[in-house]
């Protein structure tokens, strides 16, 4: 039976402290949440748990429920299949997101949802049967590199793309210093080199959108059909929405993977280093920009809008870094109210100097 180690408990990390008051208590990992309701696994096997009336009232000012991937303590229910959860133990690793919903987007703000905890590494899943869109792979690497998250983008149905290199090519060019590799299910050496990539006991999440082939690939290092997987529609090349939940799997060769419904839209939540790390082209060429705190908006010696005009740096890039950082921006406002009179500030006393140096020069 596999163990806490087998389920991703990191090996250097000490085991929580047992309430010695309750011995019966067990360490277990949500491996599928479905409402308030848990599938949870640990060395007890797996059960079907919920929140104790007093973790929900603790954890009510923050919403906090468990997801896929979250620790948990655990009391099992004698005489069931069913158990108790006591304690959600805090997170390493996640992937947040702000759901986007345009209409009532201004008056909420959006809402903050953790998808998936305690992941090691995203595999941003992107199929070569349609247009690459580049701007959908920085979003997830933003939102990878902001919770503490490894990307690393994998193309899938390379064998239905003329020629694979080149698109592989644009996308690495499009992600400087991240991984990309490239799978087709009928090319067995791919599916094993991307197998070789996930090492025993860390947990990798897939994210990308519908039909990318998420579901099959875990299928395929899994060795066997645990999940569903749907066809592609003709006209439009998009998938079905197979998959309806997020789940975590126990693959062969000792890896964790984390199955999740196809994602067409994700907002930022606005922490993180995430642009930086996904963006270091653009941050280089920064710090070429007369002003040191330049937005590239426009501001009198940007070297940023300098490159993209003459071509060194891709417009779309560009296009896409200001409004990941737009949204980024907003949300950090929206939730710091002091950064936000910051931000009105600073931008007044640029505009100041901005038309100051122009004076001076015209
Ligand atoms: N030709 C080819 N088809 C593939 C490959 N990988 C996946 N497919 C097909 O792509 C379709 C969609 O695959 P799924 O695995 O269901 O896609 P998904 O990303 O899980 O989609 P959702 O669950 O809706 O998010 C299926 O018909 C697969 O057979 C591949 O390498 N080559
Ligand atoms: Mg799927
Ligand atoms: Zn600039």
């Amino acid at each position: 039976m596999p163990d806490v180690y087998d389920w991703g408990w990191p090996v250097d990390q000490p085991l929580p402290v047992v309430d010695p008051a309750h011995p019966e208590y067990r360490l277990a990992r949500v491996i599928l949440a479905v409402g308030g309701t848990c599938r949870v696994a640990g060395a007890f096997g797996e059960r079907w748990a919920e929140m104790s009336g007093h973790l929900v009232h603790h954890r009510a000012a923050t919403g906090d429920k468990p997801v896929v991937g979250d620790w948990v303590v655990i009391q099992p229910l004698e005489n069931t299949d069913r158990a108790v959860i006591h304690d959600l133990l805090p997170r390493q690793g996640v992937i947040e997101r702000l759901q986007i919903d345009q209409e009532r987007r201004e008056q909420s703000g959006g809402i903050r949802q953790v998808l998936a905890a305690n992941v090691n590494a995203a595999l941003v899943v992107a199929g070569l049967d349609r247009p690459l869109n580049p701007r959908r792979i920085e979003r997830f690497m933003t939102i990878a590199y902001n919770g503490g998250v490894t990307p690393l983008v994998v193309l899938t149905k390379a064998d239905l793309h003329p020629d694979p290199d080149q698109a592989a090519a644009a996308v690495e060019a499009a992600s400087p210093g991240v991984e990309v590799l490239r799978v087709s299910i009928i090319q067995q050496e791919s599916l094993d080199r991307l197998s070789a990539r996930l090492a025993p006991g860390r947990t990798n999440v897939l994210l990308g959108p519908s039909g990318a082939g998420k579901s099959t690939l875990i299928n395929r290092l899994a060795g066997q059909d645990i999940q569903s997987t749907g066809e592609v529609r003709e006209q439009d090349a998009k998938g079905r929405h197979t998959t309806t939940t997020r789940e975590l799997f126990l693959l062969p060769g000792g890896a964790l993977v984390i199955d999740t419904p196809g994602l067409r839209a994700v907002g930022l939540t606005g922490e993180g280093q995430g642009l930086d790390r996904v963006f270091p082209d653009i941050l280089a060429l920064a710090l070429e920009c007369r002003f040191r705190d330049c937005r590239h908006l426009g501001e009198p010696g940007c070297a940023v809008e300098a490159a993209a005009l003459t071509g060194r740096l891709d417009p779309e890039r560009l296009h896409g870094f200001r409004k990941l950082r737009k949204e980024e921006a907003y949300e950090n406002r929206r939730a710091d109210p002091v950064a936000r009179k910051n931000e009105h500030k600073r931008f007044a006393q640029l505009t100041k100097e901005a038309k100051k140096m122009d004076k001076r020069r015209y």
